[in-house]
């Protein structure tokens, strides 16, 4: 290059180098390449399944938790039963953590348990029957095996893994849901609740055919922030910008303690949705690795930071600014009318 050229270009080269880097900081490149591998979460999906149906205090259901804890104690992570009773029955939440003495500033759940009764199913004679939970119960159980295999060692001390009990069996024998994630809640001190920067909850993330639509009760800043990578990777035909409505689910208590907490789940219900056709033929393992790819990214820029989610805003409070702004106004234009 010669001495005019090089004076020519370097302008040149310098406002490109700028507008590069500031096009890479406003789009925030996903650097880290994934390892989350898909047909590994597929095994781990049917290998729960081949327990039989799975639900609360029975032995499939204490089979499997045996199944997952020696699984993720094989990766290294430490297994605490956390055991409560609901209606006479013996239930079990599993908690994964890395270091014992750390609060896990991140917080990740799945439901391991299946619902009791295939109350949806379209034949009577199934009705009280027990489902096999493929994608209800088993998929995102399994997202959380594959994830506690793959993260490195370095951020797994920010990540607590909850696989709970009690969540699908609402509505039957005077049963309601989510009781597992609601003992965990309660057994939070003070202390803890304000550790937790997040909980992210997956729950029926398996179907070949995932649609993911925002969960409206999630918490926004921390959906946003799921959502933003999943585009960023490719995923938005899973990952929906629609309102996917409000459903109640294991992230609710931690909304309601006021931790950060966000629902990925599959609205509206696949057609076999509490039927006896809830079978892992109806899952894939791509679906699973689109959900753990991106599970996996969000923590690994995630851990190790002070960053925080912003709850959400109250509509009240949002009203209550409306009316103490526009009330004088009225009041005053009023008076003025009432004068002149
Ligand atoms: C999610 C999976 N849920 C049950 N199976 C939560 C739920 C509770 C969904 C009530 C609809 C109604
Ligand atoms: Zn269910």
């Amino acid at each position: 290059m010669t001495n005019t050229s090089m004076r020519v270009l370097s302008p040149a080269a310098i406002v490109l180098l700028v507008l590069s880097f500031s096009i890479l900081s406003v789009t925030g490149q996903i650097t880290h390449v994934p390892l989350f591998d898909g047909e590994n979460a597929y095994t781990y999906l049917v290998d729960q399944c081949d327990f039989g149906p799975r639900p609360p205090g029975s032995e499939n259901l204490s089979l499997c938790a045996g199944y997952i804890a020696v699984t993720l104690e094989s990766f290294g992570w430490n297994i605490t039963y956390q055991n409560f009773t609901y209606q006479e029955t013996a239930c079990s939440n599993l908690i994964a953590t890395w270091n014992a003495t750390e609060n896990a500033s991140l917080v990740f759940g799945a439901h391991y348990d299946t619902r009791p009764e295939a109350t949806s199913d379209p034949d009577p004679l199934n009705r009280t029957k027990p489902i096999l939970g493929a994608n209800d119960g088993a998929s995102g159980t399994a997202v959380l095996i594959e994830l506690a295999r793959i993260l490195s060692e370095s951020i797994r001390s920010s990540v607590e893994f909850v696989f709970f009990d009690a969540e699908d069996s609402g509505g039957i024998a005077g049963w309601s849901w989510i009781q597992g994630s609601t003992y965990y809640v309660s057994q939070l001190d003070s202390e803890r609740v304000d550790s937790i920067d997040a909980m992210v909850l997956v729950d029926m993330v398996g179907d070949a055919e995932l649609q993911l639509p925002r969960e409206s009760t999630s918490t926004r800043s921390l959906q946003n922030t799921i959502w933003s990578i999943a585009n960023q990777m490719g995923y938005s035909e899973t990952f929906l910008s629609t309102n996917g409505g409000s459903i109640l689910d294991d992230h609710r208590p931690f909304l309601d303690a006021g931790i950060a907490a966000v629902d990925i789940i599959h609205t509206p219900f696949p057609w076999y949705w509490h039927t006896l056709e809830d079978t892992p033929d109806k899952c894939s393992a791509e679906s699973l690795s689109k959900v753990g790819e991106v599970l996996e990214v969000f923590i690994v820029e995630n851990a190790n930071t002070d960053g925080t989610f912003p709850l959400d805003t109250p509509y009240l409070i949002y009203i209550g600014i409306i009316v103490a702004i526009s009330l004088p106004i009225i009041v005053a234009f009023y008076y003025y009318r009432k004068r002149y």
